[in-house]
């Protein structure tokens, strides 16, 4: 599964919009249709002004749900993270608030049509056509707050981290100011995206590097793993809640320095407590601003310094060894020494 781009959910148009789309539409539609006879040609106008309004009107809402993600693809991270920030049920019952409007538009506009075709004056036909858009357009008025509930949705899970669930993940941890944000930098073969979670106000990064044509991504928990659980509403445990299903490595990041912003004890704390909440997940733990700080205390897997670089390429090895995504054989690849068919057959 591709990680699911958040950023390119269409955006929604208001309820006004979309009836000012079709009924404009429509109109130019109708300018289009030629017959000397008036009788005939208002006949073909006022069909055509129906038909293409209601299409405009169920093709724009089938679009959105075609185009939204849908939850039984997601992952399980990316589940719970649509479930944190907009609430899942409500996903459900608006998008598919719009697939029956869609639906209604279809039948409203075959049902006019066929009026049309019974009715026998240039009148009729105006009133038919009149009639149509009244209800299109009271259907609309009836979808109205669904539509604009996907609107403000849409706006939220925009800024979601889009993560390939099938490809390997890194994890960061760790109290504020530990440097997360700069190891991802530092390990990051190009520039980071920024992202967020669901009701934290702080940006997360999103880094990768390739190692044999792999994808590693890495991911920041600003935010979330950074502070004690205890005093965490219920949205905030969903979020963190979801990382369970992220990841192949967690990596918590040890502030040692002056520099620090939080004491040892409640980083340590903060450690015992990741492992808690992660069960079953291997944490590594790495020591970082090595170049500001006294001797290795020999305490954590790893020493590092986003600043220097010291340390990193072992650590990123460690890494790789650690979630062994490597070891599974490409099964493309043929062993060394397989003899080959165009070889000597004599
Ligand atoms: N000397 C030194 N400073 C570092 C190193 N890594 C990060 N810093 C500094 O530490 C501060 C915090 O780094 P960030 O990477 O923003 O830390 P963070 O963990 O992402 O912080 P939050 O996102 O607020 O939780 C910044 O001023 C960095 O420049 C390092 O290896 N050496
Ligand atoms: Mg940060």
């Amino acid at each position: 599964m591709a990680s699911v781009e958040w950023r390119s959910i269409p955006t929604v148009l208001y309820p006004q919009e979309i009836l000012d789309k079709a009924f404009g539409r429509a109109s130019s539609q109708a300018d289009l249709v030629e017959d000397p006879d008036k009788y005939h040609r208002v006949r073909k106008q006022m069909n055509r002004m129906v038909q293409s309004a209601c299409d405009i009107v169920a093709k724009t809402l089938n679009s959105y749900v075609d185009r939204w993600p849908s939850l039984n693809a997601l992952s399980e991270f990316d589940r719970a993270l649509v479930d944190a920030a907009v609430g899942c049920d409500d996903y459900k019952r608006n998008l598919g608030a719009l697939q029956w409007a869609a639906e209604r538009s279809q039948r409203i506009s075959g049902e006019a049509q066929a009026k049309i075709l019974r009715l026998r004056d240039i009148d009729g036909f105006h009133k038919a056509r009149r009639h149509a858009y009244g209800r299109v357009s009271s259907v609309i008025d009836q979808i109205s707050p669904q539509i604009l509930w996907l609107g403000e949705a849409r706006d939220v899970m925009r800024k979601l981290p889009s993560i390939d669930s099938f490809e390997p993940c890194i994890v960061v941890a760790g109290s504020p100011n530990v440097g997360k944000s700069a190891l991802i930098s530092a390990l990051s073969t190009g520039e980071p995206q920024v992202a967020s979670y669901p009701f934290t106000t702080k940006q997360l990064h999103l880094g990768h590097f390739i190692h044999r044509r792999r994808v590693y991504q890495m991911v920041d928990t600003p935010g979330l793993l950074d502070r004690p659980m205890k005093d965490r509403n219920k949205i905030e445990m969903q979020a963190i809640a979801a990382l369970e299903h992220l990841g192949d490595v967690l990596l918590f990041l040890i502030d040692r320095s002056e520099q620090s912003t939080t004491p040892l004890s409640e980083q340590d704390n903060l450690l015992q407590e990741v492992r808690e909440l992660l069960p079953g997940r291997l944490v590594l733990v790495a020591e970082t601003k090595s170049d500001i700080t006294e001797k290795s205390t020999g305490k954590e897997d790893f020493r590092i310094s986003s600043l220097t670089g010291y340390g990193l390429d072992n650590m990123k090895q460690s890494l790789i060894d650690a979630i062994g995504a490597d070891i599974v054989e490409d099964p493309l690849s043929l062993p060394e020494n397989w003899p080959r068919e165009d070889g000597d057959k004599t």
